[in-house]
C-alpha cells in the first residue's frame, strides 16, 4: 500500500450547545480532516481532535495542520506501508509532541488498511463488541439545578453513565444536588480538566462522599507526582485523561500510583497502535479503560467506537450519539444510541462502518489542501 495523496480540510460546524469546561467554552467546532488515497485510488477519513485554542493541549488546528503538511505528510507520501502497527513509529521518529496531528494521520492509514481489506475497522483493531455502552459529558451548568435538569433528561434517556464537567466554584453544590436527584445507584463521575492544585485537597476529598465512579484529570496535566499524592488521600479512583500523552506516561501512571483508570482517546496519544499498546498495558495491570471523546464529528466517532469494541474497554465511553452534537453529522447513518445506552458497532461494514456526506462536508469546508508526490 503506497499513500498517493494526503488531503487536508478544515469544517465549521456549530455545536447544538455550547459546552463548558473548566479551560474554555466551544460554540462552534473547527475541525481538520484527512482524506488519505493510495495508488490503487481507494481513500479514508480520518479526523484530527485538536481544538481551536490551545486550552486542553498545546496542539490546535492550525498547529496540526502545519504539523502534517510540514512534517508527516512527507513522510508517508510515496511510501510503501507495511503493519499499520509500525505507522506511529514511523511518523513520530525524533518529533516530539504533535501527536493529535500525527494520530489524525496515524488512524487515516489504520481506516485506509480496512477499506483496502473490505473489513470493519473495530475487527481489524481486536474489536469484539458488537455493541458500546454509551456515556454523556455534561458542561459546566449556571446553576447546581440546572446541571440536576440536564443529568435526569439524560438518565432517562438510557445514558450508562454521566460524567459532570467541574471547576472550582462549580464543584461540591453541584455534585451534591445531581447525587440526590439521580439517587444512589446512578454512574456519576466528574471532570475537573486540571482545574485543581493540591492546595485543594479539602475540597477534593468532599467528593468521596457521593460514591463517585472516578474523579478525571484533577490536577495540572504534566503533574503524575501530585496525582499519586491526591490518588493515596482519596477513596475514588482518578482517572486521566489529559496525562496520558502516550504509553509511556500511562506506565508511569501505573508505576506511579497516579491513578487507577485510563480515559483513552486515539487522537491524543497518537493513533490507535499507542492505544492499543495502552489497552494491552491496561489489561496486564488490572487497570479499566474506557474511550473518551472530543466533540468528534462522525468520523473520529467512527474511530472511537471501533476502539471501544475491544475487551477492556469496560466503562461505557464519552461517544454520545450524534444528535447530541449537531443538527446534522457529516455521516450517515449518523450515530444512533437506544433507550438503554447502547451503540451498535458496525461490524459488518467496511472501513468506519458508515459514509461520508462528501456534498455536505463541501458545503461546510472553509480550507482545503492537497499534498500529493
Ligand atoms: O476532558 O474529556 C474531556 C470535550 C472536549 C475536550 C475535553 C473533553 C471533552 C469532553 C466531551 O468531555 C466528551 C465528548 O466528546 O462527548
Ligand atoms: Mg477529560
Amino acid at each position: 500500500m503506497r499513500i498517493s495523496q494526503v488531503s487536508m480540510r478544515e469544517i465549521r460546524v456549530p455545536l447544538r450547545e455550547p459546552f463548558r469546561i473548566s479551560s474554555g467554552l466551544v460554540a462552534e467546532r473547527r475541525i481538520l480532516l484527512v482524506e488519505l488515497t493510495d495508488h490503487d485510488g481507494v481513500t479514508a477519513w480520518s479526523e484530527c481532535v485538536a481544538g481551536e485554542a490551545p486550552y486542553y493541549s498545546a496542539e490546535t488546528v492550525d498547529t496540526a495542520w502545519f504539523a502534517i503538511r510540514e512534517w508527516f505528510a512527507p513522510r508517508l507520501l510515496g511510501r510503501t506501508l507495511g503493519d499499520p502497527h509500525e505507522t506511529a513509529a514511523l511518523l513520530g521518529r525524533d518529533v516530539r509532541g504533535h501527536r493529535m496531528a500525527l494520530a489524525a494521520l496515524e488512524m487515516g492509514v489504520w481506516v485506509l488498511r480496512a477499506n483496502r481489506a473490505g473489513v470493519a475497522l473495530a475487527r481489524m483493531l481486536g474489536g469484539t463488541r458488537e455493541r458500546v455502552d454509551v456515556g454523556i459529558s455534561l458542561g459546566i451548568q449556571p446553576s447546581p439545578a440546572m446541571l440536576v435538569e440536564r443529568a435526569t433528561l439524560a438518565q432517562s434517556e438510557g445514558y450508562r453513565r454521566i460524567k459532570l464537567k467541574i471547576g472550582p466554584g462549580h464543584d461540591i453544590a453541584w455534585v451534591a444536588a445531581v447525587r440526590e436527584g439521580l439517587g444512589p445507584d446512578a454512574a456519576v463521575m466528574v471532570d475537573a480538566n486540571n482545574a485543581y492544585s493540591l492546595s485543594d485537597v479539602d475540597v477534593l476529598r468532599k467528593l468521596d462522599a457521593f460514591d463517585l465512579l472516578m474523579i478525571e484529570q484533577p490536577l495540572e496535566h504534566e503533574d503524575l507526582v501530585s496525582h499519586a499524592v491526591l490518588q493515596r488521600e482519596l477513596r475514588t479512583p482518578l482517572c486521566l485523561d489529559e496525562s496520558i500523552t502516550s504509553p509511556a506516561r500511562a506506565a508511569d501512571m501505573i508505576a506511579l500510583g497516579s491513578g487507577r483508570i485510563i480515559n483513552i482517546k486515539p487522537g491524543r496519544v497518537g493513533g490507535f497502535g499507542p492505544s492499543l499498546q495502552i489497552h494491552a498495558l491496561a489489561q496486564e495491570h488490572g487497570v479499566p479503560v474506557w474511550c473518551g471523546g472530543m466533540l468528534e464529528s462522525g468520523i473520529g466517532r467512527a474511530c472511537n467506537v471501533a476502539l471501544a469494541s475491544l475487551p477492556g474497554f469496560s466503562i461505557a465511553g464519552d461517544i454520545s450519539p450524534s444528535a447530541r452534537y449537531w443538527s446534522r453529522d457529516i455521516v450517515t447513518p449518523e450515530w444512533a444510541m437506544d433507550e438503554h445506552g447502547s451503540m451498535r458497532v458496525p461490524l459488518h461494514r467496511p472501513g468506519l462502518g458508515v459514509d461520508v456526506d462528501v456534498d455536505y462536508v463541501d458545503d461546510i469546508t472553509v480550507r482545503r489542501e492537497d499534498l500529493a508526490v
